[in-house]
């Protein structure tokens, strides 16, 4: 499996970094100055805390994210009825207990905006990063920590912001996600186009200087920090999936602040990046020489790259997951880096098959046709690999491996469904109906939702020294799996049938009222899968402070390093020295034992080190 002898001279080279690591002024760090309230829990530098904070601050908004689908929900599930709580709740956004549609456009476009950027982006990578590359690679912290603490700090500022745009009068940015100019460049284009899409303008700057100070640290820990004997190919697969989801977001973050900074010159310094011969009631606006499809290319070198900035980190955790839950080396490890290789580059050759409508040369569009159904070949490795490897493995069933093996079901099912898309003649057809709604919810917003639940589950006791309850994991496991397809499953019909997206009310075309009882019941299932997120945030709050306690440093077994430290670690990770290793992550079922960690020599000869 590995090939010990190149690898030596290279953990030799990597010798002087892990020194050089030692002496940063973290050995020790408990003994020298007393730790305060405020530099433990609030201003704290260690990755593990930064963890926690991006940790919580994500579920928060996920609760807030979730709460406004199922606001949305209600009215399109139950048009024509009022709901006075609403009123009470919402006030004039919901006049006689109905969402107006400048309500709906908002909290759809909120609800985007929060669970792709402030939960699946901040929480799950920003999460799973900060606790594991340090821990899993051997090192006693990020490469920045001052750094690495501001990142936290800029998304907690890019929070404040977009929450506040929720409570000022004209109400929160409603363009969609997305954005797109004319809608979000004039002010008076809608009420959601005023002071809202400001707020969510300077937000989203701030998320993408977090989002960058977080990458630059988790690229230069991975690649200068390992401790003695991590060789690259030694590596655990979160750790390169974390590595290239860095990439990702490094290299497409910046466009995508460009593509805003333009649009906030549009919207207050009079130039007209993207706007064109646009008339507003009958008046001819100044505005010359742009053009809106500019921006279209701008977000989507971020747009598209970004749904694996999202969906990667799963993938590296429920790749580990899988092993340590079934008991059984990774299956096909290399073939597994090449293909997140492979995603990354492809990530940032397909951003117009978001553009087939546009106006696209058909003679270009056949190009991103290409590239784009390319990604279906790794893509169909890496769900080849885990299948092979759970295959005949000794499966522990735990709510963490459940959610593995529900993402890779999610995976699949989203995937093949991208198939369909990538071809722009059927995009052309489906575009902008709820067949896409339905395709990238459950590839990218369930998968990758499930790939956080099972870190979640696996990782917890790390984090706290405490076990989450496995009972209600399980009933969470199966209520999100089966609701998750029942309500996405159907919105694939109703999309071919043409049922559009981003309307408010379908009920005056007659062609859609058929779906009437079918909306109605994916509300109903929605409220349902509302409450079993509920549950599992009670199960995660209640388990940090009643949770059974652990007995073992390594309750699940497991290879890698994390599980070498303390049950509850300080700032430091080891209070010794810093292990040293000797063999890949995926000891499992070797040489007659259960699992080998990363620490044991491979023969008695080679411990002379
Ligand atoms: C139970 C969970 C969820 C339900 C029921 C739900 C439902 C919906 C629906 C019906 C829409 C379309 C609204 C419209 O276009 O009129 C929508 C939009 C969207 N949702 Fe979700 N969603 C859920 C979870 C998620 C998650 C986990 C993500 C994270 C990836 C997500 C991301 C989005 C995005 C990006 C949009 C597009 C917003 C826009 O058009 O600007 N949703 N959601
Ligand atoms: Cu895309």
């Amino acid at each position: 499996m590995s090939n010990e002898a190149t690898l030596h001279s290279q953990d030799l080279s990597h010798h002087g970094h892990v020194e050089h690591g030692h002496g940063n002024g973290h050995d020790g760090h408990d003994h020298h100055h007393e730790e305060t309230f405020i530099s433990k829990y609030v201003f704290s530098m260690d990755h593990k805390m930064i963890a926690k904070q991006f940790l919580i601050t994500g579920i928060i908004w996920a609760i807030i994210g979730a709460f406004f689908s199922v606001l949305f929900r209600l009215q399109l599930g139950y048009p024509d009825a009022t709901f006075p709580w609403l009123e009470s709740m919402l006030g004039h956004w919901a006049e006689g207990g109905r969402i107006t549609a400048e309500a709906y456009y908002a909290l759809v476009t909120m609800h985007g905006t929060i669970l792709v950027f402030f939960v699946l982006t901040a929480g799950l990578s920003g999460t799973f990063s900060n606790l594991l590359i340090p821990l899993q690679v051997g090192a006693r912290d990020m490469a920045s920590p001052f750094m690495n603490m501001l990142s936290y700090w800029f998304f907690f500022l890019a929070s404040c912001v977009m929450m506040s745009s929720l409570f000022v009068q004209t109400g929160p940015a409603s363009g969609g996600w997305t954005s797109y100019p004319p809608l979000s460049a004039l002010g008076d284009a809608s009420i959601g186009s005023k002071i809202g899409m400001d707020l969510w303008l300077v937000s989203m700057a701030l998320f993408v200087v977090s989002s960058l100070l977080g990458s630059l640290n988790y690229i230069s820990t991975i690649l200068n920090m390992r401790t003695k004997g991590m060789s690259m190919t030694k590596m655990p697969l979160t750790i390169w999936a974390f590595f290239f989801t860095a990439v990702l977001g490094v290299l497409s973050f910046p466009v995508l602040l460009s593509g805003f900074i333009l649009l906030l010159f549009d919207r207050h310094g009079g130039t007209s990046f993207y706007l064109s011969e646009l008339f507003v009631q009958g008046k001819v606006l100044p505005n010359e020489g742009g053009s809106a499809i500019l921006y279209q290319h701008l977000f989507w070198f971020l747009g598209h790259p970004e749904v694996y900035i999202i969906i990667l980190p799963a993938m590296g955790m429920v790749s580990e997951i899988l092993a340590v839950s079934s008991r059984k080396p990774i299956f096909g490890y290399l073939a597994m880096v090449g293909s997140i290789f492979a995603i990354t580059i492809l990530a940032f050759l397909v951003w117009a098959h978001h553009m087939f409508v546009t106006g696209l040369n058909p003679f270009l569009g056949a190009f991103f046709v290409l590239l784009t159904l390319l990604i279906a070949v790794p893509s169909a490795i890496k769900v080849f690999n885990w299948i092979t490897t759970i295959w005949r493995g000794n499966i522990r069933f735990t709510p963490a491996s459940l959610f593995s093996i529900g993402f890779v079901s999610t995976f699949i099912s989203g995937g093949l469904t991208g198939i369909w898309l990538g071809n722009s003649a059927i995009d052309i057809h489906l575009h902008d109906t709820y067949f896409v709604i339905a395709h990238f919810h459950i590839v990218m917003g369930v998968s990758a939702f499930f790939g956080m639940f099972a870190g979640i589950y696996h990782w917890f006791p790390k984090m706290y020294g405490r076990f989450m309850n496995q009972t209600l994991g399980f009933i969470h496991f199966w209520i999100t799996l089966a609701g998750a397809y029942l309500i996405f499953w159907p919105m694939h019909y109703e999309g071919m049938a043409g049922m559009p997206r981003r309307y408010f009310d379908y009920s005056n075309w007659a062609s859609f009222s058929m779906f009437e009882g079918l909306n109605q019941f994916i509300s109903f299932v929605v409220i349902i899968v509302f409450a079993t997120q509920l549950l599992f945030v009670f199960n995660f709050f209640y388990s940090i402070f009643k949770g059974r306690k652990l007995t073992t440093p390594n309750p699940w077994e497991a290879t890698t390093l994390e599980w070498t430290t303390p049950i509850n670690p300080g700032h430091g990770n080891w209070p010794g020295e810093i292990p040293e290793v000797h063999r890949w992550a995926y000891d499992y079922s070797k040489d007659g034992k259960d699992f080998i960690p990363q620490t044991v020599p491979v023969s008695p000869d080679e411990s002379g080190h």
